[in-house]
């Protein structure tokens, strides 16, 4: 995988160039890097206003082949997946690509033995344990596409899932383990599958052990795996056949089944890994995000199996037993490359440091970040007491939608800037857009647009190109739109602000809420904050600010009067908040974005309207907002 990567500035450089004058010898040269069964006859054909991307046209391969067998001639030995389970008495697995191959055909001779063929859509809700690779890898291997769901979700968001593709089969556990909690996920997939016609099977792996109902459906995975054997060929897929769904949430309340295709995807998954993590043969390399996400899907499974890496799968969370967890597993595995989100760092940060320090990170070279803007506390703790200052933090900004990182400093080869995402990807073409859709030069703020293809992007929104026409191409024609603004300095570098569309109009003034959000976390007891806008008399809308202190208020007043201060200092008086209401924490995902869509009604005092709030990470904020407010 050595073509892959850039580990010097200078060959960084070059391939931007490159990337820029000429996309698509570029992107052909980084593929040829895998084992394709038919090499493409086009590389790219894209029309961003029908809209349509194809990448490697004509190409076949599997992706399994390429994150498995071709190792097996290298490296069969090595470690393909550490598992980390919740319960730290538990041993740890390890899991040589020989075996996970054997594993993979396995399960993937059971899925067929099932039923199962190309294009159809199984769907997985498993907790992450190796099967939930091993599942994901296995419909791959038949050309079945997977669709993930994450296992915390609730089964009305199970059922919504399932029926939106159709799906034919489910595969799930008893159980699932996760820091002193048990969630029962065969009883919650019974009950979404009382509203479910299209699935013919489920099958069920056992983890927790714990009594389950059995249906006639149903069927035990360690069962069904016996009665099959451990070969099974390849599908040959096209470079554009599906590789997979992801559903991830949008201004509205129904999900966006992002579809994913085989050949680009896989180019840039493993291409991207490489060079941002600068990982080398032999590290290990640990992404703390669950396979439910995207990060999961890309950065635990798809991309480190295609460059052959060792890549950890913790099943557990951060606070069990105790904070200490993250830095006694990277200690315990020797971890050399260590990728989370901003909000477990926020949340790792309020404990004391000693649960740090007491562990021996000296393996670490790369810390990484995802998720969300990281804020500059959170990155220089992160930097000071993780990194020991001794370790490069890539800040990478990405999507569902964009299938892999897009903007991100390269680990140790390209310079980093705190709470900057820094530069573009080579081959990624990012600009900043004003209102009008005009290109602004240099130093500006705006909001941030990708002007050509990469080979991951989402090929559509399952069973519904019209959205994905609408969401991501039309507000700014010609261009792909994230939804996110970005201010860029003077090298070019990109800090994001946050999202766009979350954008107030008070008075007349149309009010970004990041900025305002900034500016009230610039307060030492501020941690964090959210801003929404709701409807006011007067104004039209006016803002209400939440806003989660560090230590506990004396004086809730004077809080709020000093935060009323900072924002007109900072922006403008226009951009006081209305209301400042203090919480204990904010409605999240469980992926630890800010659930604005209810915060919103919140705000409102739509107390009835607030939707499903199972899937939120901490529903019971919901009611301590309403009582408090
Ligand atoms: C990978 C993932 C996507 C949204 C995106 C942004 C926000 C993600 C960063 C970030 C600032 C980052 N996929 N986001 N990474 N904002 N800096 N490094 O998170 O589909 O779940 O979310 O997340 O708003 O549009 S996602």
């Amino acid at each position: 995988m050595k073509d892959l990567a850039y580990s010097t500035i200078d060959s960084y450089h070059q391939a931007k160039q490159l990337a820029r004058k000429n996309p698509e010898p570029f992107w052909a040269e980084i593929a040829k890097n895998f084992q394709w069964h038919k090499p493409w006859d086009k590389v790219l054909e894209y029309d961003f206003h029908a809209p349509e991307v194809k990448w490697f046209l004509g190409g076949k391969l599997n992706i399994t082949e390429n994150c498995l067998d071709r190792h097996l001639k290298t490296q069969p030995d090595q470690t393909a997946i550490i598992f980390e389970p919740n319960d730290p008495s538990e041993a740890a697995e390890h899991i040589t690509y020989k075996e996970l191959h054997s594993r993979v055909c396995r399960a993937a001779n059971m899925l067929k033995a099932n039923g199962a063929k190309k294009g159809d859509r199984i769907c997985i809700y498993m907790p992450m344990t190796p099967e939930l690779a091993i599942a994901v890898l296995a419909c791959a291997r038949i050309g079945a596409i997977h669709s993930v769901v994450f296992a915390g979700f609730s089964a009305t968001a199970l059922a919504a899932r399932i029926n939106d593709a159709a799906c034919t089969m489910l595969l799930t556990a008893d159980g699932s383990y996760r820091g002193p909690k048990i969630t029962p996920l065969k009883a919650i997939a019974d009950e979404a599958l009382t509203q479910c016609p299209t699935i013919k099977n489920c099958i069920v792996f056992k983890r927790t052990g714990q009594e389950v109902e059995w249906n006639s459906i149903d069927l035990w995975w360690h069962e069904e795996l016996e009665k099959v054997s451990d070969s099974c060929p390849a599908e040959i897929m096209d470079s554009e056949d599906p590789l997979f769904i992801l559903y991830t949430s949008g201004s509205t309340g129904k999900p966006k089944g992002m579809v994913h295709s085989c050949g680009g995807y896989m180019v840039y998954t493993a291409y991207s890994f490489q060079n941002v993590f600068q990982y080398q043969k032999g590290d290990v390399y640990w992404c703390t995000a669950d396979i439910g996400w995207i990060t999961g899907h890309s950065y635990i499974v798809y991309g480190p199996l295609a460059v052959g890496a060792t890549t950890v799968m913790f099943e557990g969370v951060p606070s069990y037993p105790d904070y200490g967890r993250f830095w006694e597993v990277c200690a315990k595995h020797k971890v050399n490359q260590f990728y989370t989100a901003p909000t477990a760092i926020r949340a790792l940060e309020k404990h004391p440091t000693s649960l740090v320090e007491k562990h021996d990170l000296s393996s670490l070279k790369v810390l990484g970040s995802v998720g969300e803007p990281i804020n500059a506390e959170a990155w220089h703790w992160y930097d000071k007491h993780v990194g020991k200052h001794n370790c490069p933090i890539a800040d990478t900004w990405w999507q569902t939608e964009t299938g892999g990182i897009l903007i991100s400093s390269l680990a140790g080869v390209t310079p980093q800037k705190p709470t900057y995402a820094t530069l573009p990807m080579p081959g990624i073409q990012a600009v900043l857009l004003d209102n009008d859709g005009n290109e602004l030069e240099g130093e500006a703020e705006g909001i941030l647009a990708i002007k050509h293809p990469w080979p991951s992007i989402a090929r559509t929104i399952w069973g519904d190109h019209e959205r994905y026409k609408k969401v991501y191409f039309s507000a700014y024609p010609g261009y792909y739109f994230p939804g996110d603004g970005a201010l860029r300095d003077a090298d070019g570098n990109y800090r994001i602000t946050g999202r766009v569309d979350d954008v107030v109009i008070v008075s007349g003034h149309n009010l970004g809420t990041a900025p305002i959000e900034n500016a009230l976390n610039e307060h030492t007891n501020v941690v964090e904050s959210a801003v929404v806008g709701f409807p006011h008399d007067i104004k039209g809308n006016a803002l209400h600010a939440f806003v989660i202190p560090n230590k506990s208020v004396d004086d809730a007043e004077k809080l709020t009067n000093e935060l009323r201060d900072l924002v007109a200092k900072t922006i403008g008086p226009i951009a006081k908040p209305d209301r400042i209401q203090v919480v204990s924490g904010l409605p999240k995902t469980r992926s630890g974005k800010i659930m604005r869509r209810i915060l919103r009604k919140l705000a409102a005092g739509e107390y009835d309207n607030l939707g499903d709030i199972s899937t939120l990470l901490n529903p019971e904020v919901v009611e301590e907002i309403k009582q408090n407010s």
